[in-house]
């Protein structure tokens, strides 16, 4: 890796553990677990946002890129009972809802106007609902919406579908590559520490099997996203350890496009005694991933999940993505999220400008999007 921090004065580290991490980045060293375990345990958070501000810059100079994107949640009934998740329900549950192929061709297009570019879709894993039934849904989504980009399923759900039908991970995918989907979203790697996993998401394929997913998915050439929970029992240990893993994958696939930290939200969920994430951590965690993550090109701070306001000062701590309109989110909401569930592009532009960034509408595959301000209504 070739220097991304040459030439910058180093930053008055309250943390002298840090000073090392810093001279590792001049010299365009590759950070190791150990420094991941150093930065996870300091609290020199300044320092933290300052290390991973350079590296950012160096990537993408003042660039904070979003989308116009939709969520779509077909079903929430769910097998897995995972105690992190208050999206999840049982099928005989009065309140779980199951969307008919219909349902989901429609609400696809609600506030379409020409604008939405991407969908992200991703569900309970339903223990009825069929590979076919999902071909369908997207081959159907594509039929009536060409030009948007299709982020569907996450590895567990790919997983789980395989298991079902009883056929190989690569056999799915070919599938649903073949009825439209175009890439995958990082949803569902939790934490891949097997202690943590074990409590949280017991019922979830491991971390191997995600990794693995993820590897055959990227060899397919199809690209994904990925992700990490944090805010719940992990140590610095296992942090470290995910994101030397995600990273282990990118050097042999290069199909990682994006990475989001997640935090966990609590309410109404199993773990609804263990305290909200706070501002403090979301920074961290956004800093850390940017220094820790050397081949992965963007870090996301997830609006939705860290709030507006966060998210945009996270643009001055590593991130250069905000996400984008998301227009309905149930997970975060079920799980107590006090966020809207929309922004309108137009706040999109103002909330990044007011971080001093210049905001880039960008694809699923960051081409940027050119058009005219004027050119949207009401929704979007
Ligand atoms: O997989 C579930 C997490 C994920 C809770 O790929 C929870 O662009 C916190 O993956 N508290 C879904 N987190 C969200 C996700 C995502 C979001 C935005 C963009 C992309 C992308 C992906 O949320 C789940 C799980 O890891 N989750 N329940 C909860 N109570």
């Amino acid at each position: 890796m070739s220097s991304l921090v040459a030439a910058k004065a180093p930053p008055q580290t309250d943390d002298p553990l840090l000073k090392p991490i810093f001279e590792k980045l001049e010299s365009g060293e590759r950070l190791s677990y150990e420094d991941g375990v150093t930065m996870f345990r300091s609290s020199d958070i300044l320092s933290l946002g300052f290390m991973a501000n350079l590296v950012r810059e160096q990537l993408h100079g003042d660039i904070t890129y979003f989308n116009v994107n939709r969520h779509i949640n077909p079903t929430d009934v769910c097998v897995a009972s995972c105690r992190l998740c208050a999206f999840g329900k049982r099928a005989k549950d009065p309140h779980a809802y199951t969307m008919s192929l219909e349902q989901v061709w429609e609400i696809a297009g609600k506030g379409y106007a020409e604008a939405v570019t991407e969908f992200h879709i991703v569900g309970g894993l339903h223990p009825e609902l069929t590979l076919d039934w999902f071909c369908e849904m997207i081959s159907g989504l594509k039929e009536r919406y060409p030009e948007v980009h299709l982020k569907a399923f996450t590895m567990v759900e790919i997983a789980y579908l395989a298991k079902r039908a009883k056929i190989s991970v690569r056999q799915v995918l070919e599938q649903l590559k073949m009825a439209g989907v175009d890439s995958l979203p990082g949803g569902g790697a939790e934490i891949f520490s097997d202690r943590v996993r074990r409590i949280i998401c017991d019922h979830k394929i491991d971390g191997h099997e995600w990794l693995e997913t993820a590897r055959i998915a990227h060899n397919m050439g199809l690209k994904s996203n990925c992700t990490m929970l944090y805010g719940h029992l992990e140590t610095a240990e296992d942090l470290s350890d995910h994101l030397v893993r995600l990273r282990a994958l990118q050097d042999e696939t290069n199909g990682f496009v994006t990475f989001i930290p997640l935090a966990f939200h609590p309410a109404n969920t199993a773990l609804s005694h263990l305290p909200p994430t706070s501002g403090v951590n979301d920074l961290k965690q956004i800093a850390i991933s940017r220094l820790m993550l050397d081949n992965i090109s963007h870090i996301k701070a997830y609006w939705i999940m860290m709030t507006p306001d966060v998210a945009q000062i996270a643009q001055r701590f590593g991130a250069n993505d905000i996400d984008g309109t998301v227009v309905e989110e149930k997970i975060y909401h079920d799980a107590g999220a006090v966020t809207a569930q929309h922004l309108r592009r137009k706040d999109l532009l103002q909330l990044i400008r007011a971080a001093g960034r210049e905001p880039v509408e960008r694809d699923t595959s960051y081409r940027r999007i050119s058009r005219s301000e004027s050119a949207f209504t009401v929704l979007v």
